[in-house]
């Protein structure tokens, strides 16, 4: 679950609310042609049953109120498709950032079962990479030495942690090294599949920082009465990896819960707290793509655009995220 929240998770995208749109309009309508053809199917059961009906007739299935039902339900489909997907879709494929918009361009190599996120450097330019070069924990991509390419000496490659800005398009060539895999950020309204042997673009602006997205899905948590005991232990283990989203005395903001905090909170007679989820922002593989498909993924940070520059030009060796410590909310 990403948010708490009954129906779709916060939406931090540019483009998100479109298509948020398309899947409110889609249920209501499934949600009509449910009721109306569920009632229809009733009703014939009870009106053609065999016992009322010994002869079968054939004459209602060409009557006038059946045609009108199918060409309503077909020119409903078409609107929804014709006016509603296509034109998005169509407008968000045929615009991808141009150089002008000053893109972040980010090769994703997706792997069984991980992210590699490669970053070109301060050059702008992604260092060639060979695939007998690959090594699992040094080199996950098989980027090449700088002294075969200068463009890769300043490469930067992550491994399971999407660095972003916020309010600057982001250019996303996505690969894949093994099967195919899909890039699903669920808050950004993102999903496009990897393919190997394919290099497909995908382009999203993200609206809000990973602190901002926390401060969308915070909600207050009744503690348990007692910090010791089995109700105790639950709480932690369901809370973990949620931080606190106000200043509790001597539990700040940004604090990951834990059981001292439990105990500190409790000791200073606080009966709720708010928390959000620590990694907001999650990257997940939505193929089913072998048996460790469900530990695949990952979390975006993304932040202002002047600590991204920030992290960016400080950015150095491999960086691994310790997926101990991550757990989808
Ligand atoms: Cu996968």
């Amino acid at each position: 679950m990403i948010a708490s929240s009954f129906w779709l998770p916060p939406d931090i995208s540019e483009h998100g609310s479109q298509i948020d749109i398309i899947i409110k309009y889609l249920h209501w309508f499934m949600a009509i042609l449910f009721v109306a053809w569920g009632s229809y199917f009733l009703y014939c059961l009870v009106r053609f049953r065999a016992g009322a009906n010994p002869k079968a007739t054939y004459g209602d299935a060409k009557a006038k109120p059946s045609k009108v039902a199918e060409i309503v339900v077909i020119v409903i489909e078409a609107a929804l498709l014709v006016g509603f997907s296509i034109p998005v879709w169509a407008y968000y494929r045929s615009e991808p950032p141009t150089n002008a918009d000053n893109p972040l361009t980010v090769r994703v190599v997706a792997q069984q079962f991980a992210w590699n996120i490669h970053y070109p450097g301060k050059d702008g330019v992604f260092g060639k990479t060979r695939p007998e070069l690959v090594d699992e924990a040094l080199n996950p991509i098989g980027l090449v030495d700088a002294s075969e390419d200068p463009a890769a000496g300043d490469d930067y490659v992550s491994v399971n942690i999407f660095h972003a800005p916020k309010g600057r398009d982001i250019l996303v060539r996505l690969s894949s090294k093994d099967v195919i895999h899909s890039f699903a950020v669920p808050l950004l309204r993102v999903k496009q599949d990897a393919v190997p042997g394919m290099e497909i673009p995908i382009w999203f602006k993200a609206e809000k920082t990973n602190e901002e997205a926390q401060e969308m899905m915070k909600r207050a948590f009744e503690l348990p009465a007692s910090a010791e005991g089995a109700e105790a232990e639950r709480f932690i283990k369901e809370n973990r990896l949620r931080v606190t989203m106000a200043d509790y005395g001597s539990v700040p903001k940004g604090a990951t819960l834990n059981a001292e905090h439990l105990k500190t909170l409790i000791a200073a007679g606080t009966t709720s707290v708010e928390l959000a989820p620590g990694f907001p922002v999650n990257i997940q593989c939505a193929q089913l793509c072998g048996l460790g498909h469900y530990r695949m993924k990952g979390q975006m940070k993304i932040y202002e655009p002047e600590d991204f520059e920030a992290w960016y030009s400080s950015a150095g060796e491999v960086e691994v995220f310790d997926e101990d410590e991550f757990d989808d909310e």
